[in-house]
């Protein structure tokens, strides 16, 4: 068994939910793993004899404009690497997560300590963060210096060769569903509740970023609207939730969308959906999506970046040009026009997300692990 370190964002991005997702499994099959981040990861919810939880804080001394936390991240990983004897270092988004790794490595050799550094590329560290050319020579140098780098989509890998000075090999290890979790529960009494008349419910979850064109579900599902009685839900919270507001007011619709905000228990709302939405501008993967396919949600999405490898076009949903929400709209009313149609869709979902069943993907983590360690002489 390994003693491994993840390092991640511990807000609702997809990363941090990736990460935590990970340590969970790797915890419950016996490896010990430290959570090193400057709060509690949102879905590191119980306790477990092999999970830990280490802090990062930030000095606030008033000279500092900017505090350093990759100084104090990387401080943090040389005590902890030393503390728990950690064989591998795991870190998810390369900003500022790979470069402080590097240094932290190179801090441990000096101190006699080897350490295996794994990092992951999620998105937009890569496609939005990492294009900024600011950020380019250090991105570039620690994903080389990487002793292995993985992607979450063939899109991604794909882009990180193209956008950045890369020459490390990167293995394509997709994210994956916890279907223990995610799968479809028993909300009848949910759904009645959301649509008495029997109307189709329809779903998006985010967190309302620009990159999520949220504006597009809207105006997606307003074309559905009009054709066949529905709902809306929307799941999550963000910098464009006010001007969605707004739109759903000018358009007069708000007694058909509900703004639920962050919610926890994701799985007990998608059980009562019909359709997810998700029009993004760009999406490495779409982990909303599969969550969503795993809980018998066909997706109406974007053939941007990693989204065609999760969402198959014609058999667990459709995906159009990024903001052709004629399309979108035509493609969802074609599944929820018939029932028989809508089943099979469902279905389809749910069996093609069986192919990113958290059980398959660790052991290749767990291989890949293992391929970084260094070699014992015999
Ligand atoms: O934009 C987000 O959804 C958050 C972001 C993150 O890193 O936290 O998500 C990215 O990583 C997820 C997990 O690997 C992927 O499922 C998302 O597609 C990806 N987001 C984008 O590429 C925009």
């Amino acid at each position: 068994m390994l003693n491994i370190g993840i390092v991640c964002y511990p807000t609702f991005g997809g990363s941090g939910v990736v990460a935590t997702e990970l340590g969970k499994a790797l915890a419950e099959k016996g490896h010990q793993v430290h959570f090193i981040s400057y709060s509690r990861p949102a879905r590191l919810d119980f306790f477990s004899e092999n999970l830990f939880y280490h802090e990062v804080t930030v000095s606030n001394y008033p000279l500092f404009e900017y505090p350093p936390y990759e100084t104090a991240l990387a401080s943090k990983l040389v005590d902890i690497a030393l503390f728990a004897n950690l064989d591998i270092l795991h870190v998810h988004y390369a900003i500022p997560h790979a470069s402080a790794a590097i240094m932290a490595k190179n801090i441990l050799a000096k101190k006699g300590k080897h350490i295996s550094v794994v990092t992951t590329l999620h998105g937009t560290d890569i496609t939005l963060v990492g294009k900024d050319a600011t950020y380019e020579p250090v991105v570039s140098y620690s994903i080389n210096e990487s002793d292995a780098v993985t992607s979450v989509s063939q899109s991604l890998k794909d882009q990180t060769y193209a956008f950045f000075h890369v020459e490390k090999d990167i293995h394509v290890i997709p994210n994956f569903i916890d279907f223990t979790r995610f799968s479809k529960k028993p909300k009848e009494h949910f759904k009645t509740a959301i649509a008495p008349q029997g109307e189709r419910i329809l779903v998006h979850t985010s967190n309302f970023r620009k990159v999520k064109r949220v504006e597009d579900v809207i105006h997606v599902f307003n074309r559905v609207m009009e054709k066949i009685p529905s709902k809306l839900l929307l799941i999550g919270d963000g910098p464009e939730r006010m001007h969605i507001e707004k739109l759903c007011r000018d358009l007069d619709i708000c007694d058909r969308v509900t703004f639920l905000g962050k919610q926890d228990m994701v799985e007990e709302i998608l059980s009562v959906c019909d359709l997810f939405i998700l029009p993004s501008e760009t999406e490495s993967f779409g982990l909303a999506a599969l969550e969503a396919m795993a809980c018998q949600v066909p997706v109406i999405a974007t053939n941007s970046g990693g989204i065609p490898e999760v969402n198959e076009h014609g058999l667990t949903g459709f995906n159009s040009n990024v903001g052709d929400v004629d399309d979108m709209a035509k493609n969802a009313l074609y599944i929820l026009s018939d029932n028989e149609r809508l089943a099979k869709f469902k279905a389809n979902a749910l069996q093609h997300a069986h192919k990113f069943d958290i059980k398959t993907v660790l052991l290749t983590y767990e291989a890949l692990y293992q391929s970084v360690l260094p070699k014992v002489q015999i």
